[in-house]
């Protein structure tokens, strides 16, 4: 078994700045989280952006702009996020590519998002994982409900393995509508792991909001690695506001070396999921 790979997620779409200031949302926010975040144990950065008055955007500027100075500044593997918002159009989606990430999310299905619908047509699904094939972006595959694994099973059957030949999944569990975030669930999906898709298939798997705990120390005790964030947490405790995106990290890193499986460097985790300068 290796050690872990923990992906933060800082910002995500839906957390409102003006109710948690802590939550990185320029340029120089999202690069102050991205430092301390590689310093405390994360090796993966999943990106969203927001505009200047702080609503989720994919403007192609600001994307590239983004992934420019992750790179100048740390050596985070940078993961766009496709997903966006449940605002956001299929073009606009597909474009994100075109910043050049070395991974880029892509949810294996339409779920049901609180009172939202996270809309993911199997026609954009196959475009999205295409394009990656094309572009040399390893996939990270965003598993939000149960029939999401065999959804992926049927994808990489009709279009072959991502760039790199390595299938790296996300469980992303406790979204009202989606999969519930509890330990019987992350056993649920690491058993349809290894019945649905390829040998040496490895996963993440983070809880949105209380569920973060019970899915970390379940994701550990399968092998699996963490992804943490302001993007799916915004408590670190009851009643305590998250301070910072390192803290969560600080506190998933200090997990997985509880585990004996201590966080890995963003050398090891290029190596593990194959990004195009893995050498
Ligand atoms: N914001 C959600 C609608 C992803 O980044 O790919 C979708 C999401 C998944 O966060
Ligand atoms: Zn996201």
């Amino acid at each position: 078994m290796t050690g872990t790979l923990i992906t933060v997620a800082p910002t995500g779409a839906e957390v409102d700045k003006a109710e948690v200031p802590a939550l990185p949302v320029t340029l120089d926010e999202l690069v102050d989280t991205a430092k301390r975040c590689e310093q405390a144990g994360a090796s993966i950065i999943h990106v969203h952006l927001r505009d200047d008055d702080a609503r989720p955007t994919l403007d192609p500027v600001r994307l590239r702009d983004a992934v420019a100075a992750l790179r100048d500044t740390t050596d985070l593997i940078v993961q766009l996020s496709t997903g966006g918002s449940v605002r956001d159009g299929e073009a606009a989606r597909l474009a994100v590519l075109d910043a050049e990430p070395d991974m880029a999310s892509c949810t294996m299905g339409t779920v049901n998002f609180g009172d939202d619908v996270f809309m993911n047509r199997w026609a954009f699904i196959a475009e999205l994982h295409r394009r990656m094939q094309e572009k040399a972006v390893v996939p990270e595959y965003e598993l939000f409900d149960l029939g999401h694994l065999p959804a992926l099973e049927r994808l990489l059957d009709k279009e072959g393995l991502p760039f790199g030949g390595h299938v790296h999944v996300d469980f992303v569990l406790g979204v009202p509508g989606g999969a519930a975030g509890d330990a019987a669930t992350v056993t649920a999906f690491a058993e349809g792991v290894r019945r649905y898709l390829p040998e040496g298939t490895t996963f993440s798997a983070t809880g949105i909001g209380r569920t973060t705990l019970p899915v970390m120390f379940a994701s550990l005790a399968h092998g699996g690695h963490l992804r943490v964030g302001m993007e799916d947490t915004v408590s670190f405790a009851r009643r305590q506001a998250v301070t910072g995106n390192d803290q969560l990290v600080e506190r998933a890193a200090a997990a997985a070396a509880l585990a004996q499986r201590p966080a890995i460097s963003t050398v090891e985790a290029r190596k593990l999921l194959r990004t195009r300068d893995a050498d």
